[in-house]
């Protein structure tokens, strides 16, 4: 499964005003998409440290980490059985984690499914949606776990999946996503077969006016209070404003844009920091002449993992890699004197990647 993040969320909340900015490509905006041809956006995730190291080491080439962002178009509740719906939840299954755009902001020009802006609502009326869809697919799993019973090379596995859903089918009956559920361990590894909608894990994404950025507002808080109890992560950005912020062509522009606002930084920073660490990605770095590379790894991976992201070769020939801390660097101040204050460490097969380290690969093939 590709790693990516579905932005979801009901019709005209913002999800392609958002995505536009996200992209800086602009993608079809309509009051009412289709739920087909989703866009895709592949977004360069801003790291302040790569910038300190392309300073320091004056490389031909930058290169940035990336995460996918795809733009799944909304669903009317209406509209719900309907064939868009089918296309709709395909693309969220598609999808390793969303975020979950939430309309916090008041404008007459821009309609609202329900008519008014209530996110506690607009919430419990998407999660109702997908925890339908969920409901749907344990019933037909289950189906298929009963004849399995019978076989005994299979009734172990089967009667543990069964279990999971008998404590899962409540919570979906009641609009509960699957995740909100308690499960043994082993039942939680049972039900990864289902691919459940529900245990994806959510950002909720507040997309509110540019007072609502600043100094928050009552819809705001709504969805805080939402995501504090689900556990989740809250995003506050003006997708109105992140729209017009990307357009701007220079820095100076975007920071002076910003401080007309009283901001510190683009939301959208926020919004990808939140989504990558949700994905469960992190960063290690190669620092050169040549290149200043940010690459992308998971949490635990180890060093001839990393190595194989650069190249296969890599991996298949690792014998050890040199590394130091990127906060190292920036202590004793150039890579010559990380190595003379003896902070340049030589690891092997075995070293787990932590993430801001800066590192170099001896391979043989
Ligand atoms: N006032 C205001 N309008 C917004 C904001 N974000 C989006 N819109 C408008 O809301 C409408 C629907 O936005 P769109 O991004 O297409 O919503 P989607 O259906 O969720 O993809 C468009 O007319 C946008 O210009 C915002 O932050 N403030
Ligand atoms: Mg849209």
């Amino acid at each position: 499964m590709p790693l990516n993040c579905g932005i979801i969320g009901l019709p005209t909340v913002g999800k392609t005003t958002i995505f536009t900015a996200l992209t800086r490509v602009k993608a079809e905006i309509s009051n009412y998409s289709s739920a087909k041809n989703p866009n895709l956006g592949i977004i360069a995730v801003p790291d302040p440290r790569l910038d300190r190291l392309t300073e320091m080491f004056k490389p031909r080439k930058k290169v940035p980490a990336t995460v996918e962002f795809v733009d799944i178009a909304g669903l009317a509740s209406a509209a719900s059985k309907k064939e868009g719906a089918n296309q709709f939840l395909a693309h969220i299954r598609d999808s390793a984690v969303l975020a979950h755009v939430v309309r916090c902001f008041e404008d007459p020009e821009v309609p609202h499914v329900s008519n008014r802006v209530s996110p506690a609502d607009d919430i419990e009326m998407l999660h109702l949606e997908l925890a339908l869809a969920d409901l749907e697919t344990v019933d037909k799993r289950s189906e298929k776990l009963q004849k399995e019973l019978k076989d005994p090379a299979k009734k172990k596995d089967a009667e543990r999946e069964l279990a999971a859903y008998a404590k899962i089918r409540p919570a979906l009956q009641e609009g509960r996503p699957a995740r909100s559920v308690a499960l043994e361990p082993e039942e939680a590894e049972a039900v990864k077969r289902s691919f459940l909608i529900t245990m994806k894990r959510e950002i909720y994404v507040c997309n509110a006016d540019e007072e609502g950025v600043r100094g928050g507002n009552r819809h705001i808080e709504a969805v805080r209070k939402i995501a504090q109890a689900e556990g989740a992560e809250c995003v506050v950005i003006c997708g109105k404003f992140e729209s017009e912020l990307a357009d701007l062509e220079s820095e100076e522009e975007k920071a002076e844009f910003l401080a007309e606002l009283g901001l510190a930084e683009s939301g959208l920073s926020a919004l990808i920091h939140a989504v990558y660490h949700l994905l469960g990605l992190r960063t290690f770095f190669t620092a050169g002449e040549d290149e200043c590379r940010a690459w992308t790894i998971h949490v635990g991976d180890k060093a001839p993992a990393a190595a194989g992201t650069i190249h296969t070769d890599f991996e298949k020939g690792f014998i050890k890699a040199e590394v130091y801390r990127y906060d190292d660097l920036i202590e004793y101040g150039s890579e010559h004197a990380v190595k003379s204050a003896g902070k340049l460490r030589l690891e092997g097969k075995e070293y787990v990647v932590q993430d801001g380290d800066v590192m170099f690969f001896k391979f043989n093939v």
